[in-house]
């Protein structure tokens, strides 16, 4: 177990889960932007609220201390400013936690900080009711790892403290490749599901489901030059087993469209793209789902 405070950067869905579980365990201190509420409510999967005080700061609240471990679980466009809003105040060694979807922030922080940067990625399902509230919509598995994976003991403590809090975790060595696999599944889900405004299940009929298989054959040549093993049930079985698994959920894309926030579109179609670039892969179905700045995505068939 790692029993020092943790610090959660970002009080979005899955900052608020983080620190509402974590709260029973260690010191947890949740840091926002703005002020946020000192009590917060976790509603369960089955229902129950369970009210929780947690400590929260803003960034420049924020004084020097140690030990600490710093969960940055900001959406991936935000990620580097919120650390950059707090780096020179931690301690260069401290341990960073990165819970973004997408492949670009983990890479960047990994060779830029200091100190041991794991890399987590969850299925857990949980979205924000008002200020204060975070409504745990189901359970679900995280991994974590340092992508050359290094500092195995700090993963197996923490994955330890995650799972003792509720969260279920285990620590791996092949964090790189569980990161790509999972961002499959976002490039095949998200962008259709955010521009037509529907739920994922919805992607089982027609006319989505060409559109997916589409991008999931674009997906796997770019995995294939990229080197990123298939995984175990295939890139369609991997695919279809989330969409069937995630039938009535609102994908986090959605959910930033209908409330007007930016969305991840960068993080998750970017690296792929890049790839595709690098390895001279024609991608028309990927490149048409990319908003260009001012319009939006044009999705096959639109
Ligand atoms: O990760 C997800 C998301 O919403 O971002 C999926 C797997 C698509 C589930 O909705």
């Amino acid at each position: 177990m790692n029993r020092q405070r943790q610090l959660i950067v970002g009080p979005g869905a899955l900052g608020r889960l983080l620190a509402m579980h974590l709260a029973g365990q260690v010191p947890v201190t949740l840091l926002g932007r703005r002020p946020l509420p000192t009590e917060l409510t976790l509603i369960t999967p089955q229902g129950e609220h369970r009210p929780r005080v947690v400590a929260s700061l803003t960034a420049t609240e924020l004084a020097p201390t140690s030990p600490l471990v710093v969960h940055l679980a900001t959406k991936a466009y935000a990620a580097e400013s919120a650390f950059a809003a707090i780096a020179d105040r931690l301690d260069p060694a401290t341990p960073l936690v990165l819970w973004q979807n997408g492949y670009g922030v983990q890479e960047m922080l990994t060779r830029r900080w200091s100190g041991p940067v794991l890399c987590a990625t969850t299925t857990e399902g949980a979205y924000t009711q008002g200020d204060a509230g975070v409504v745990h919509a189901g359970h679900g598995q995280t991994a974590l790892g340092h992508l050359e994976g290094r500092y195995a003991d700090l993963a197996d403590g923490l994955a330890a403290t995650l799972t003792a809090a509720g969260l279920s975790c285990h620590a791996v060595d092949d964090i790189r490749i569980r990161l790509w696999h999972k961002l499959a599944v976002n490039a095949a889900i998200n962008p259709l599901v955010a521009h037509w405004r529907i739920r994922n299940g919805q992607l089982r009929d027609r006319p989505f489901r060409p559109m997916v298989e589409t991008i999931i054959a674009e997906v796997a040549m770019i995995m294939a030059r990229e080197g990123i093993p298939e995984p175990l049930d295939g890139w369609h079985g991997l695919v279809w087993k989330v969409i069937e698994g995630t039938a009535d959920n609102r994908a986090s894309m959605l959910q930033d469209v209908l409330t007007g926030r930016p969305t991840e579109h960068d993080a998750i179609l970017g690296p792929l793209l890049d790839a595709a670039r690098r390895h001279g892969l024609t991608v028309p179905c990927l490149t048409a789902l990319t908003p260009t700045p001012g319009q939006p995505p044009r999705t096959p068939g639109s």
